[in-house]
């Protein structure tokens, strides 16, 4: 990483640099921990990340969002008497004032805090912790529920527009750059089969049956971190995607990542299921949040939104795979339709168990 060494001396870090190394799971950027020794011995961790601008077209509207949002939530923190380093991320601006520092090259870096003391799963180690990382996402959406959502920039245009997302599989489908589509003829019939559900959210949303919001867009379970002492959701992380968007797929994304007990790469399709025991915990957390700021057929979609979001996710990858591995990380061959297949499997699930779902939530948004 020789372009890494030159840019932490761009941003106002305390202390020494030490040294960094890779961290995280993403699929999108680069992220790094760095560590620096503070004057009293002490060492100090940041996280750096180059966006990927290949995804993001327009980096400073990314950051633009990040802005607004975190000091909307620190107001938010400070005013409930809550901690604003450790319940939100914090930007370390560069040494000229701005949150993001451009390359000669044209790379964009990045940096915040690092939340000591607390930690993301991959998987929860007990239930409990899907409850509270359900509660971080829905108090996330609750603090953000006075943001106009129109000051923020729609950062990746269409993201959770799932028609747009079935219409560019069908359009990759026809090019076939990779020459792969007949070798997914049943992912590809899977697909088509539920053409007509991907447009039933936008629709009520164009009707005005349900509201914009701001939302997360991207509330996989391990964008929570969760405190090592009070096994709490203290902070929601990975605010790159937070945009006008609708709570029914940002609780729909926490299911699709919480409540599969497997990797959302995982091979054995066996092992790939909704676990009902999960989906309720998370309804509960995110409703305890939730139920007084969203509206009546806002909550009604909440488990519509787990199966779109999944079939949208399959067709991400799958329409990934057809076009050649162009947009995810892969690190093996055919892991985007690895990744396909999971969500088909997870979604033929989650149709199976919609009625029990759907009377959880009922619970959960009247207690
Ligand atoms: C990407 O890499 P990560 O976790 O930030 C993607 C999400 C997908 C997710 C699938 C900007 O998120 O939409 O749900 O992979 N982010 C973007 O694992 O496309
Ligand atoms: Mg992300």
């Amino acid at each position: 990483m020789p372009e890494f060494a030159k840019i932490i001396d761009k941003f106002c870090f305390e202390g020494e640099y030490i040294g960094a190394h890779p961290y995280g799971f993403g699929h999108i950027n680069d992220t790094y921990a760095a560590r620096f020794k503070l004057a009293n011995g002490k060492q100090r961790r940041y996280v750096i990340q180059r966006i990927n601008h290949y995804v993001f077209k327009r980096p400073e509207y990314v950051m633009h969002n990040i802005e607004q949002v975190t000091g909307h939530l620190r107001k938010k923190i400070i005013a409930a008497d809550g901690d604003p380093n450790r319940e939100t991320i914090t930007i370390i601006p560069t040494k000229v004032g701005r949150t993001y520092h451009k390359t000669t090259s044209g790379n964009y870096w990045r940096a915040n805090s690092f939340i000591e003391g607390a930690q993301t799963y991959q998987k929860a180690v007990n239930l409990d912790h899907y409850y509270h990382a359900a509660r971080a996402f829905g108090a996330f959406m609750w603090r953000l529920g006075d943001l106009p959502p129109d000051s923020l920039y729609e950062t990746i245009p269409d993201f959770h527009n799932t028609p747009k997302r079935f219409h560019d599989f069908i359009e990759a489908l026809e090019k076939d750059p990779a020459n792969r589509a007949q070798s997914v003829k049943p992912e590809i019939d899977f697909t088509l089969s539920r053409a007509n559900e991907t447009g039933l959210l936008m629709e009520l949303v164009k009707q005005g049956e349900i509201p914009e919001r701001v939302t997360h867009n991207d509330t996989k379970f391990d964008n929570v971190m969760i405190d090592d002492v009070t096994g709490e959701g203290i902070c929601v992380v990975d605010l790159d995607t937070v945009m006008p968007g609708t709570s029914a797929m940002d609780f729909g994304d926490s299911v699709r990542t919480g409540a599969n007990p497997a990797a959302e790469d995982e091979q054995d399709l066996s092992k790939v299921y909704l676990d009902l025991e999960i989906f309720d915990r998370l309804a509960h957390g995110f409703l305890f949040e939730t139920r007084d700021l969203l509206t009546p057929t806002e909550i009604q979609y909440l488990a519509f939104g787990a199966k779109l979001i999944t079939l949208e996710q399959g067709i991400r990858f799958l329409t990934d795979h057809i076009n050649g591995d162009i947009y995810y990380k892969v690190h093996r061959q055919d892991h985007n339709l690895d990744r396909c297949r999971a969500q088909y499997k997870l979604l033929s699930d989650v149709e199976g168990k919609f009625d029990s779902m759907l009377a959880m939530i009922e619970v959960h948004r009247q207690i």
